[in-house]
C-alpha cells in the first residue's frame, strides 16, 4: 500500500514522473484514437502488437526534447509539445472522417487556397467524442494550478536526458525493421497513408509525408516550360495516326472499364481438370463482337494496380520506385480519361471499388483525373462474410454497385475495380468452385480458383447487362492489371503452362495479360499486335471518335496498321514481334532463344530499341515528377479543379439521386430499380 502511495507520490513530485504521466496518458489515448476513430485494418498478432507499440517511441523522443529545458519551462514546454501532437491527432480525426485518409501537407498546402476549404467543414463533423483527445492534457494543467502536481525544480543530468532520446531513437528504429519485416516495401511503396499509422504511427506519418512533400516538391520547383518542350517534340516526331476504320465506332456510348485484378492472359482458354477456368471470359475473348489482344502486356511497377490504372487514365508510365498515384495524385495537374470524356462526349464518371478509398492515394487523385464520383468500400454493405483480402468479394461488389451504376446519367465512364482474385489467391470453401492447382506452391494453387470466382462475378454481371439492355449502349472495356504469379515461381510456373523449363524470357511473356473491347455490332477478332496497358486511352478515344492529338499521351492506337509495337517494361525490359530483352540479355521473340553473338546490323538495331525504350519511360517520368502538365493546355481542354469533387458518401449520393437526368437506367426502367434482375449465386446472400 505504501508502495503504491509513494509511487503515486513520485508521480506527482517527481520531474520524472510528471514526464511518465504525459507520456503514458498520450500513448494510451492515442491507441484509443487509432481503434475508435480511424479503420486502420490491423490483421495478426504482429499488426495489432506494432499499432499497440507504435506511439510510444516517438512521444518519447519529441516530449524527451522538454527534459532538457530548466525549472518550470520544462514542464510547460513538455505540455505545449503534448498540445501540439493531440493537435495533429485531432485534426486528423476530422479529415479522416470525412476523407478516409490522413491530412497530408500538400492537402494543407492547397486547401487555403479553395473555396469550399476544410475550415468550413470541420464544424460540421466535429463529435463531442473528439474533443477527449485533449481531455489528458485539460486534466494534467488542471492537476497542476490545482497544485496536485508540484514543480520538480531541480535539473536531470543531460547524459540521462541524451541517453533517453538515444532510446526513443532506437525503439524508432526497432519499430521499423519490424513493420518492414511484416510488410516489406512500406516506406518505398508508398500503398496506402493507413499502412503507415498503422504500422509506424501517425507522427512518423507526419514525417514520412514531410520528406514525401519536400522530395516531390523540389522535382517540381526544378521543372519548367523547357522541359515539356523536348516531350512535346518527342511525342510529335513518334506520332501515330490512329485507325480511321475504327474511328466514332463506339461514339456515344457508355465506357464500362472492368479491372480484371491480377489476370493474366495465360487463363484465357486454359483448363483445369478438364474445366474452363474462366468460361465467360473465354466466350468473350472469341466473341465476333470483341476485339481482342493476344499479346498486350502489362506495364507497371512497384505501383502495382495504380500504375496500371496511371497508365489508362493518362497514357503516362507509372514511376521507377513508389506509386505515381500515391506520390503525385494528390497535387499534381493531369489530363486524363474522365476529364477528356466528360468535356469532350458530356460523360458522367465514375469509379467503384470493394476496398479502402485510400489505398493507392485513390480518393486524392481521382479528383486530380476529374472523376465526378468514386465510390469505395465505406458506401457498401460490408460483413466479415462479404470481405476477403483487400476488399469485398467481387460478386458481392458487384451486385451491391448495381443500385449506383442505374443511377448514373448516360452516358457514363464507369471504372469497376475487382479484387478477389489477389495475392495470396484465398477464397473462403463455399465460394471455390474448381480445385486448386497441384504444383505443391502454396501462393500458386489457389489462382485458378479466385480467377474463376472472379469469371463468374463478371458472368453475373453481363447477365445483368443483357436483361436491362445496358449491353446495347455500352462498349465494355476488359483488361487485367498485372501477373498473379510473379517471377519468384518458376517452377510452379512451368508446371502451370505444362513446359519443362521457365525461363526469364518466359517470364517476360507471362507478363501478357487480357485486353478486349466488346460492344454490340463491334468488328472484333483476335489482333497479335504487341502493345501495353500505355496504348489502351489511345485506342479507346478513337473508338469513341475523341480527337486527342494534341494531349501529352506516350501509347498509340493499337489498331492503327503504324502502331510501333515497341512494348516497355517499367525496369527498361522490352519486347517487339521480332525481339526481347530482359535484364542484360536479348531475345528472339518467336523462338525465345537469346540471340548471343548479334551481327554489327542487330546490334545497332537492339540498342536503338533499347534506347527508345528508356526515353520514352525518363520522359514519361519527367512529366510526372515536374508536373509538367502544369504547363499545358491541349486545346479546348478546361484544366480539372479537384475542388469540384466532394466524395463525401452523403453528399455525393444525394447528387446521385437527386439527379434530374432522364438518361439514367433506372429513369429508363420506369423509375424503378434493375436490381432485381442482378442474379448472383453468391452463398453469402442467400436468404
Ligand atoms: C487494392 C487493390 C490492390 O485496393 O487495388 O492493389 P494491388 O496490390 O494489386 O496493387
Ligand atoms: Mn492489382
Amino acid at each position: 500500500m505504501t508502495r503504491i502511495k509513494s509511487f503515486f507520490q513520485w508521480l506527482v513530485t517527481n520531474k520524472l514522473g510528471f514526464f511518465t504521466i504525459v507520456l503514458i496518458t498520450f500513448w494510451l489515448k492515442t491507441y484509443l484514437i487509432y481503434l475508435t476513430k480511424f479503420n486502420l485494418g490491423a490483421v495478426g498478432a504482429m499488426q495489432n502488437f506494432l499499432l499497440f507499440i507504435n506511439p510510444l517511441p516517438a512521444a518519447l523522443l519529441l516530449l524527451g526534447i522538454g527534459l532538457f529545458f530548466k525549472g518550470r519551462k520544462s514542464y510547460w514546454i513538455i505540455i505545449a509539445i503534448d498540445l501540439i501532437l493531440s493537435t495533429w491527432l485531432f485534426a486528423n480525426i476530422l479529415y479522416y472522417r470525412e476523407f478516409s485518409n490522413f491530412l497530408s501537407l500538400s492537402i494543407i498546402k492547397t486547401s487555403g487556397s479553395t473555396a469550399d476549404n476544410l475550415g468550413k467543414s470541420i464544424v460540421g463533423i466535429t463529435k463531442i467524442s473528439d474533443f477527449l483527445t485533449f481531455l489528458d492534457v485539460a486534466v494534467i494543467i488542471g492537476l497542476m494550478a490545482s497544485k496536485v502536481i508540484k514543480y520538480d525544480l531541480r535539473p536531470l543530468k543531460l547524459k540521462f536526458n541524451l541517453l533517453l532520446e538515444g532510446l526513443a531513437v532506437a525503439l524508432i528504429g526497432v519499430n521499423l525493421m519490424m513493420a518492414q519485416k511484416d510488410r516489406s516495401g512500406l516506406l518505398t511503396r508508398t500503398f496506402d497513408n493507413s499502412y503507415i499509422v498503422k504500422y509506424l504511427g501517425m507522427n512518423q506519418y507526419a514525417v514520412y509525408d514531410a520528406f514525401k512533400t519536400a522530395q516531390t516538391s523540389e522535382q517540381m520547383a526544378k521543372a519548367n516550360v523547357s522541359d515539356l518542350s523536348s516531350v512535346k517534340k518527342y511525342l510529335k516526331v513518334n506520332y501515330v495516326k490512329p485507325n480511321p476504320e475504327y474511328a466514332g465506332v463506339a461514339k456515344g456510348k457508355n465506357v464500362i472499364v472492368i479491372h480484371l485484378e491480377s489476370f493474366q492472359q495465360f487463363l484465357i482458354g486454359y483448363k483445369w481438370k478438364g474445366k474452363e477456368v474462366t468460361p465467360n471470359l473465354n466466350k468473350l475473348y472469341h466473341s465476333k463482337n470483341t476485339l481482342s489482344f493476344s499479346n498486350f502486356y502489362n506495364q507497371v511497377g512497384q505501383g502495382k494496380t495504380s500504375d496500371a490504372e496511371m497508365m489508362l487514365e493518362n497514357s503516362l508510365y507509372g514511376l521507377q520506385s513508389g506509386s505515381a498515384m500515391s506520390s503525385y495524385g494528390t497535387s499534381n495537374t493531369f489530363e486524363s480519361a474522365p476529364a477528356i470524356l466528360n468535356q469532350a462526349g458530356g460523360y458522367t464518371t465514375a469509379v467503384m471499388h470493394g476496398g479502402a478509398g485510400s489505398f493507392w492515394n485513390r480518393n486524392n487523385a481521382y479528383k486530380q483525373f476529374g472523376y465526378h464520383y468514386f465510390m469505395p468500400l465505406s458506401y457498401y454493405e460490408n460483413k466479415p462474410k462479404y470481405y476477403i483480402g483487400y476488399g469485398l468479394k467481387d460478386k458481392i461488389f458487384l451486385s451491391q454497385s448495381i443500385k449506383y451504376i442505374e443511377r448514373l446519367p448516360q452516358p457514363f465512364y464507369l471504372k469497376l475495380i475487382t479484387v478477389t482474385n489477389h495475392y495470396p489467391y484465398d477464397l473462403d470453401k463455399k465460394n471455390q468452385s474448381i480445385d486448386p492447382t497441384d504444383t505443391g506452391d502454396e501462393t500458386v494453387d489457389g489462382y485458378v480458383q479466385t480467377a474463376h470466382y472472379l469469371d463468374q462475378a463478371i458472368g453475373e454481371f453481363l447477365q445483368w447487362m443483357k436483361k436491362t439492355g445496358l449491353d446495347k449502349k455500352t462498349i465494355l472495356v476488359l483488361y487485367g492489371d498485372h501477373y498473379g504469379i510473379s517471377g519468384n515461381h518458376h517452377k510452379a510456373s512451368a508446371e502451370l503452362l505444362k513446359q519443362d523449363e521457365f525461363t526469364n524470357f518466359d517470364n517476360l511473356k507471362f507478363q501478357r495479360v487480357p485486353l478486349m473491347f466488346h460492344m454490340k455490332g463491334l468488328k472484333g477478332g483476335i489482333k497479335d499486335t504487341y502493345g501495353g496497358e500505355i496504348d489502351v486511352l489511345p485506342t479507346l478515344l478513337n473508338l469513341l471518335g475523341i480527337n486527342d492529338k494534341d494531349t501529352i499521351q506516350f501509347g498509340h492506337d493499337l489498331l492503327s496498321s503504324k502502331a510501333p509495337q515497341i512494348v516497355a517494361q517499367r525496369n527498361g525490359d522490352f519486347i517487339t514481334p521480332e525481339y526481347a530483352k530482359v535484364g542484360g540479355t536479348f531475345y528472339y521473340t518467336k523462338t525465345g532463344e537469346e540471340i548471343e553473338k548479334p551481327d554489327k546490323k542487330l546490334k545497332t538495331k537492339l540498342v536503338a530499341i533499347s534506347n527508345k525504350v528508356t526515353t520514352q519511360l525518363s520522359l514519361s517520368d519527367r512529366v510526372i515528377a515536374g508536373d509538367l502538365l502544369r504547363f499545358y493546355k491541349p486545346k479546348g481542354f478546361k484544366k480539372v479543379n479537384p475542388h469540384d469533387y466532394d466524395y463525401n458518401e452523403k453528399k455525393a449520393l444525394k447528387q446521385l439521386y437527386s439527379s434530374k437526368t432522364k438518361t439514367s437506367l433506372w429513369y429508363q426502367n420506369h423509375k424503378k430499380t434493375t436490381q432485381k434482375q442482378f442474379k448472383t449465386d453468391a452463398p453469402e446472400l442467400e436468404k
